[in-house]
């Protein structure tokens, strides 16, 4: 259903689509199907519950607060309903959509509650006999277009900041998996937000996706996917009303690993930044640079992890990797295998399809990789990692920039001056040192380049959804 006002329509057209369990690619559920005729809908709501004096616009910020610890609260005691339904929509491990999505989504919401009424502007002594101060205001009308790769942790990291600075929101779900965020439209609804505050559609990224992105009654999209759609969204928000853009886009992130490394810990940590949700992340570390003198004992002990990886059905407890979640993404996960093996790369374990059933890859190690081969400059977003050689630091600070991509990167030594001057260096919105993947709500994060502009978590996620106001107020006599 959609959710509109607080309350469950059908699509306008009266079209449903099915949701898929990546283990089998049988049908889950049929969704309403929104479009143009119910994104309207949705953004005059959004409008309404926008407007002046509305219960949301008078409502005290510390009672916004309150609200998104409420609904924190409420993802809580639904936990394990909640993270058996991202397993199923999805296909990601349970015990990752329960210790991580519900749980880094539940502290999301908590995070932005402790800033709903701490956002506060400036007293400025201008020149001249006045008082001036800043405000930072609600952007407005917020339409959040989110991925399937982490449904309910995407729909926190975009309602969380929107809502602690008072805007109201229109979002469109993935079509891969809407279930989850359609559930925590209803523990929206009983937190007690006023209706219109937050709507959800389910449904297409060119149709009701779009629809959004030009639509003349939104202040602001906010927008995680590929980068070619990033693209389109931005040019619709241009040519619409120039409404305000954020992006979270694709990458190709580097992860350096220099020769005093720890080594247990560097290949744990290329493993993980790559294989992390099947390879699903923007900003996996895709492009391993290992030093010359390590680099034989990195790649065996790399394909050893990559050997012991268990696949399988994402509800046992036993399962680190379950099935990708389409089989348009697997198909061009496996055409990027064939064409890393084509052009030279050595594969060194995995690379194929596992069974005929479902969506499930062999982990999958490509060594000898060269900086120009497609699988070292596109994004696979799949369980293939890629390693490579370097010698100098000089060298390998410029090869990991040489990418349209600038999202994420990896450095792993014990020499802090080593580590310092190549996050220095690097050209990527987060830096993780001896680490990666850390994710926390106080941490922002976003692209240099091509991945996206704007940051999401921490306090920078809050600036992106205010607006500055400067009042100016005349006065008779100004003293210091
Ligand atoms: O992404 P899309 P897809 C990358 C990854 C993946 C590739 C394709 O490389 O293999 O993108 O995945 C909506 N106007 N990432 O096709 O299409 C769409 O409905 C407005 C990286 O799934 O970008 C969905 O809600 N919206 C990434 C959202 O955009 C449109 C996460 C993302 O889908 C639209 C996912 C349009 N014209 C994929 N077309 C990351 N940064 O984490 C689609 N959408």
């Amino acid at each position: 259903m959609i959710f509109i006002n607080n309350e469950w329509h059908k699509s306008v057209s009266g079209k449903t689509f099915q949701t898929l369990d990546p283990r089998t690619g049988e049908p889950i559920a049929d969704v309403q199907e929104g479009d143009k005729a119910d994104v309207e809908k949705a953004v005059k709501a959004a409008q309404e519950a926008f407007r002046l004096g509305s219960p949301w616009r008078t409502m005290d910020a510390s009672e916004r607060g309150r609200l998104l610890l409420k609904l924190a609260d409420l993802i809580e005691r639904d936990q394990t309903y909640l993270a058996s339904l991202e397993t199923l929509d999805n296909g990601k491990p349970y015990n990752m959509s329960y210790l991580a999505d519900t749980a880094l989504s539940a502290g999301h919401y908590r995070y932005y509650a402790g800033w709903a009424d701490k956002i506060i502007g400036e007293v400025i002594p201008a020149d001249g006999n006045n008082f001036s101060y800043t405000r930072h205001e609600p952007v407005g009308v917020c339409a959040q277009i989110i991925p399937w790769n982490f449904p309910l942790l995407m729909q926190a990291w975009k309602l969380g900041p929107a809502l602690a600075a008072g805007n109201t929101v229109v979002m469109k779900l993935a079509e891969e998996t809407p279930l989850t965020g359609l559930y925590v439209a209803e523990l929206i609804k009983e937190a007690g937000f006023p209706p219109g505050v937050v709507n959800i559609v389910p449904g297409f990224g060119p149709t009701a996706g779009a629809a959004l992105a030009s639509h003349m009654g939104v202040d602001k999209v906010a927008f995680t996917g590929s980068t070619e759609v990033g693209q389109i969204v931005s040019e619709l928000a241009a040519k619409s009303n120039l409404k305000r853009v954020t992006m979270e886009l694709g990458g190709k992130s580097p992860n350096i690993i220099f020769k005093d490394a720890d080594l247990d810990q560097a290949v744990e940590g290329g493993h993980f930044g790559l294989f992390f949700n099947m390879g699903q992340c923007c900003c996996a570390g895709s492009r391993i640079f290992v030093h010359e003198d390590i680099y034989d004992e990195y790649v065996q002990r790399s394909i050893e992890k990559a050997r012991q990886r268990t696949v399988g059905d994402p509800f046992d407890p036993n399962t680190l990797q379950g099935p990708q979640i389409s089989e348009i993404q697997m198909n061009k996960i496996l055409g990027l295998v064939e064409s890393g093996k084509k052009e030279g790369a050595k594969l060194a374990h995995g690379g194929a399809r596992i069974g005929d059933k479902g969506y499930f890859i062999e982990p999958t190690v490509f060594t000898d990789v060269q900086d120009n081969m497609r699988i070292a400059t596109e994004e696979i977003f799949g369980p293939v990692q890629q390693i490579m050689k370097f010698s100098s630091v000089e060298e390998v600070i410029e090869r990991a920039n040489n990418s349209m991509y600038g999202l994420a990167a990896g450095v792993y030594t014990r020499d802090l001056d080593l580590a310092n001057r190549t996050a220095q260096g690097l050209r990527a919105g987060t830096v993780w040192i001896n680490s990666y993947n850390v994710f926390s709500s106080q941490l922002p994060f976003g692209g240099y380049k091509m991945s996206g502009h704007g940051r999401e978590k921490g306090s920078y996620g809050i600036q992106n959804y205010t607006e500055t106001k400067t009042v100016v107020t005349a006065i008779p006599q100004k003293n210091s």
